[in-house]
């Protein structure tokens, strides 16, 4: 971990015929979290990963895994996941009705709290959560789709979420999602963010093996 930055990989971007192999490749490439997304096809137009490939993703690795739920009524979903052997649980402000109560859900399962919230989402809806969140994800694209483009407003509001925990004194990891490539690393980590998650544009970009892409992003991580 450089800089106290941690690299993720989103699982959802590996390559489906051997995700063995390639678990193993980001064990050795020193990852330092798995990224599990979960789609509804509601929430989002997709669907992707799943409760039985998380379960078997626990039995292959002691990586911390970190589970991304974009889908309607997360607070029925949130139980299952827990309880699947996740290490950190988020789902989208969006479309909680009761998000304080689904954070403290989340720790009384012993998991780490996330919210995720979409590119239009202000962070003011944070304001009462922040004593029940161990991470707040900052989604740079509009969920759903691996393979789009960063939103260049997103960095303004990543800085503007530092400085309003760095006011607070408060210690929750700012997590990055979607497009994080090896140009932006530097301008996302200088802006606030402590959690990369690397996808088609970085882990498992086209032509590189896993290692040179990790390695690679290490070395572009500030500091
Ligand atoms: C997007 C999802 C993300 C993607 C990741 C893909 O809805 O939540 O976790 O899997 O962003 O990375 P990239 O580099 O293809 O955008
Ligand atoms: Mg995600």
């Amino acid at each position: 971990m450089k800089n106290n930055v941690k690299i993720g990989a989103s699982l959802a971007c590996a390559n489906y015929r051997h995700l063995e192999k390639d678990i193993r490749e980001l064990e050795q490439a020193g990852v330092d979290y798995i990224h599990f997304d979960i789609m509804d096809g509601h929430f989002v137009p997709n669907f992707c990963l799943n409760i039985d490939i998380l379960k078997m993703v626990r039995d292959l690795t002691s990586l911390p895994v970190d589970v991304h739920l974009m889908v309607d009524n997360p607070e029925f979903f949130i139980p299952i996941f827990s309880q699947a052997g996740c290490d950190i649980l988020s789902f989208q402000q969006e479309v909680a009705y009761h998000p304080q109560r689904e954070l403290s859900n989340i720790r009384k399962f012993g998991v780490k709290s996330g919210i995720a919230l979409n590119p239009s989402t202000p962070l003011n809806v944070l304001d009462y959560l922040l004593p029940d969140l161990d991470m707040i994800m900052i989604m740079t694209v509009n969920p759903g789709f691996a393979g789009q483009k960063l939103i260049p407003a997103m960095i303004k509001k990543i800085e503007n979420l530092r400085t309003m925990l760095e006011k607070r004194e408060l210690q929750i990891e700012i997590q990055v999602d979607g497009n994080v490539n090896f140009e932006n690393i530097p301008t996302l980590v200088k802006a606030g963010a402590t959690m990369l998650v690397g996808g088609t544009s970085s882990v498992f970009k086209k032509g590189m093996s896993i290692s040179d892409a990790v390695r690679k992003m290490r070395s572009v991580i500030p500091g």
